[in-house]
């Protein structure tokens, strides 16, 4: 344990692996000014036979997230900044990903906006651009190219050597041949690592460990959920055709190249022999690999990583590289390996201390390109507790019960595989496994023809077929192939049944968290931001901080009794936040699973409901954001009056037992009123109309209260909260950038979120989320810019496929600013 009386710096870390992410990790820490940080390696070191040992070390940058091309950004610039021998771990030879297909032509548009949002530099190349950077591309094949001149080659094992000397002389020890066999523990707590060469006390532990990080876990009662998989990369013998152009000493030259459409990459080894060219490829099938089998480094026939080349998978992809680059007709491959890496569920990486077991860290499943971004974040939550960049993508703790299965965890990683170069809109959802997690109305949704897209393993409707007559005749502007992908136009007609009569929405996936005991209020009082002491049958819309201010995020509280308290929560992370901070006199409960909701919303919402129960449901008798229970028919029910979509109405709580009951109820009772079922679609679009934000995508911890528009919902006043004293100063008029409410000058337009925001012609900006407001026909758009921009009336443009669309900030909410339709 860290006694009181130990200084801070003192802290005993010991990392377990020293490939690129621990030896950042050491680099990081010890920059921080910890001074007892230990690496360990089974293996000898500098290249201790990870998959770090091997890897080519290709840097592309641009990724959907904003936190992973931040990660891959610092990488570049740390990495860069290194020395090895005089030489720097880093080229910036540029990256270069073309387009043989229209489809990835059109994506690489997106790419580049994506890039710009981001603030990486880029920019599309014709075909005899593209030429002219790889002039052995058969040009004809290439319909372009996306350029970006700060991508490049990290030069994975010097970067190792560096940043071990430079931490060793800050005091770190790197040991390598010291393999980990336990991991000691106490009340919780990690105490120290088991080798074969003895104990070494720690009071923390970090596995980067790579794809060995399940074994690890299992060392620790740790779950880790990734698959390693083997990947193929081949050289091919030294070109003629790309010789004399290279200063051996360089290593490399050209920029690395991407074939998406053909699943391979490229990159350029230089030595004294000539240039040879490395060939990345995923199109082979997916080859799974047992970490609990993989043989210790003396055992591996080269290295543990690096498996025998299985040719024949190859053959397609040399063929493709062949039509590619047509001089490699004449050449052959010299070399090849399946080389060992991971992968997860998600694509992203694992982060995080273990909240059951503390002190245990995770830094898993992370690619050279984003190391030293990851290694910076980790070290910053290990010392500061937590990191400046939100890394709620990466959260150990973002993953569902359902999530974790080896099953799950061996279907997701291998289908990841395959995808990993694919063109991939934002809604697309993996085929398996689904369905896996469906509501109590799942049944009627199947009837009613909805169309399920999948989120925390759960079938969401986004549309009900059965609604398509009352689309018929609507006159919808017509949506470009990508918009229209994951949407309907029934969509339009359910969220106009929403305003004008009533609609039931499937509600059941929204966590649910159940807070009890003597302690709850104290509790709950110090963890969010607003006032939550007032009577049993009070809800509250409030907020999770972090110490920093920043936005964890946003909850309701229903008090049902005294020492009860009903929480809407966000993400399972919510979970493992209250759980780690809750006192022995509290119980926090995941009730989400065994529960399910409906929300009946739409001004005839009170003429559907009232009829069905003896409680007066009247605006006086059953105010907004009041709760009771109450029955609906033959089901007892929790009823909370609020409503995401902004309108009148309630949402529904009962058992899952009981759930088919409810909607079969409710459904009876709103054939009278003309009342549908209807999807996300719909109610994503309601709910942009009426301001209301969706933490992870519009704001996140990097993100206070004042710039977020959220500062009602904080109440100084009220007592000491976490997070408090770094607001303290803070307000909207000192904020320097605001999320802000966009709408689109054309109609016709749409945007779909991430695209770049440009005022003045001049990137200010990144949209949030985005989606076509059926009510006042127009596409809403929240955006973060900067204060000075964020004004009403400011004339914006955003970036769209490379088309430049005109938008105006608007004053918010779009809809119903008086709170007519609500508060009734
Ligand atoms: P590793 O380098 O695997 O390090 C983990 C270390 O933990 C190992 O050295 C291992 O010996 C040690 N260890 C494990 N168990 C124990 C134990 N019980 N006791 C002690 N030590 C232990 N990434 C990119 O960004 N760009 C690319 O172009 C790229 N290309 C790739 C090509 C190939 C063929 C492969 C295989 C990977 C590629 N990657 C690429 C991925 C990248 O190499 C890895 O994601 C990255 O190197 C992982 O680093 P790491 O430090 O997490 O893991
Ligand atoms: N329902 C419930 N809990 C939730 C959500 C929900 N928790 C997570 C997430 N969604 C929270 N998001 C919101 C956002 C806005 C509102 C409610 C939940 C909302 N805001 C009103 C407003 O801003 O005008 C009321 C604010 C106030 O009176 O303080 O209704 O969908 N159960």
């Amino acid at each position: 344990m860290t006694g009181p009386l130990r200084d801070p710096l003192d802290a005993r870390v010991v990392i377990i692996g020293a490939g690129i992410v621990g030896c950042s990790l050491a680099d990081e820490l010890t920059a921080r000014g910890w001074r007892q940080v230990t690496v360990l390696d089974q293996g000898p070191l500098p290249a201790p036979g990870g998959s770090t040992s091997h890897a080519p070390g290709l840097v592309f940058q641009t990724n959907p997230s904003k936190t992973m091309t931040e990660f891959a950004a610092y990488t570049v610039r740390r990495l860069g900044s290194l020395d090895d021998g005089g030489r720097p771990c880093f080229h910036p030879v540029g990256g270069l990903e073309i387009a043989t297909t229209e489809a990835r032509w059109a994506d690489l548009h997106r790419k580049a906006g994506l890039a710009a949002s981001w603030g990486v530099r880029g920019g599309l190349l014709d075909p005899h651009q593209c030429r002219k950077l790889w002039p052995l591309l058969d040009e004809s094949t290439v319909l372009g190219g996306f350029h970006t001149p700060d991508d490049g080659l990290a030069r994975a094992v010097p970067a190792c050597r560096a940043q071990t000397a430079r931490a060793e002389r800050r005091g770190a020890r790197f040991l390598g041949r010291h393999t980990v066999t336990g991991i000691e523990r106490a009340h919780g707590r990690v105490t120290g690592v088991v080798t074969d060469h003895g104990v070494i006390p720690a009071d923390h532990v970090v596995s980067a460990a790579g794809f060995w990080g399940p074994v690890i876990g299992a060392l620790a009662g740790v779950e880790v959920p990734l698959l390693p998989l083997a990947h193929q990369y081949a050289t091919t013998a030294p070109l003629p055709e790309l010789a004399g152009a290279h200063d051996p000493s360089e290593e490399t030259g050209r920029p690395i190249l991407r074939h998406q459409d053909r699943d391979l990459y490229f990159r350029e080894h230089v030595d004294a022999a000539g240039v040879r060219l490395g060939i990345g490829s995923y199109a082979h099938r997916p080859m799974p690999v047992d970490p609990f089998t993989v043989p210790a480094y003396d055992d591996a026939p080269v290295m543990p990583s690096s498996l025998p080349f299985t040719e024949a998978d190859f053959a397609p992809s040399w063929r493709d590289s062949v039509a590619l680059l047509p001089a490699l007709g004449a050449s052959r491959i010299a070399d090849g390996f399946n080389g060992v890496f991971s992968f997860t569920p998600d694509g992203m990486p694992v982060l995080g201390e273990s909240r059951t077991l503390r002190g245990f860290w995770l830094a898993e499943a992370v690619w050279v390109t984003h190391s030293a971004g990851v290694a910076k974040a980790v070290a910053e939550w290990m010392t500061d507790g937590r990191p400046a960049t939100d890394v709620h993508e990466c959260d150990l703790a973002r993953f569902e019960d359902a999530q974790r299965s080896p099953a799950y965890v061996a279907e997701r990683g291998a289908q990841n595989f395959v995808e990993v170069y694919d063109v991939l809109h934002p809604l697309q959802p993996m085929a398996q496994p689904r369905p896996l997690r469906t509501s109590p109305f799942y049944p009627r949704q199947q009837e009613l023809g909805a169309f399920f897209l999948e989120a925390g393993g759960w079938e969401r409707p986004h549309w009900y077929e059965a609604n398509a007559p009352l689309a018929v005749g609507l006159d919808l502007p017509e949506r470009d192939a990508w918009s229209a992908r994951y949407w309907s136009p029934i969509a339009a007609a359910e969220a106009a049944v929403t305003r004008e009569r009533v609609a039931l929405y499937d509600m059941t996936p929204l966590r649910r968290l159940e807070v009890t005991g003597p302690g709850a209020l104290d509790f709950l009082q110090r963890m969010t931001t607003n006032q939550l002491a007032k009577k049993p049958g009070a809800v509250t819309y409030t907020l999770l901080l972090d110490a920093a201010g920043g936005i964890r995020s946003d909850l309701t509280v229903a008090r049902l009794a005294a020492d009860r308290f009903q929480v809407g929560a966000n993400s399972p992370a919510d979970l493992d936040w209250l759980l780690r901070h809750a006192p022995a006199d509290v119980g926090v409960r995941d009730i989400t699973s065994g529960t399910c909701c409906i929300g009946v919303w739409g001004p005839l919402a009170r003429d559907l409901v009232q009829p069905l129960t003896r409680d007066d449901f009247s605006h006086r008798a059953f105010g907004y954001f009041k709760a009771r229970r109450t029955h609906l028919g033959h089901v007892p029910v929790t009823a909370l009056r609020l409503s995401y979509v902004g309108e009148l109405g309630w949402e529904l709580y009962t058992t899952a037992d009981l759930g088919l009951r409810l909607w079969d109820t409710l459904w009876e009772a709103g054939r009278a009123h003309g009342a549908i079922a209807a999807g996300r679609s719909a109610f994503n679009s309601l709910r942009l109309e009426k301001g209301y934000r969706a933490w992870g995508a519009d704001m996140t911890t990097e993100h206070h209260p004042h710039e977020a528009g959220l500062g009602f919902a904080v109440h100084p006043a009220k007592g000491d909260f976490l997070g408090r004293a770094a607001l303290e100063g803070l307000s909207e008029e000192t904020a320097t950038r605001k999320l802000t409410c966009l709408t689109l000058d054309d109609p016709a337009a749409v945007v779909l979120g991430k695209e770049p925001v440009r005022v003045g012609g001049a990137p200010a900006g990144y949209v949030t989320s985005a989606a076509y407001g059926h009510t006042v026909g127009r596409c809403v758009a929240y955006a973060w810019l900067p204060a000075a921009a964020a004004v009403p009336g400011t004339a914006v443009h955003i970036e769209y496929f490379g088309r430049q669309l005109a938008a105006t900030v608007a004053q918010e909410p779009l809809f119903d600013p008086q709170m007519m339709r609500i508060r009734c």
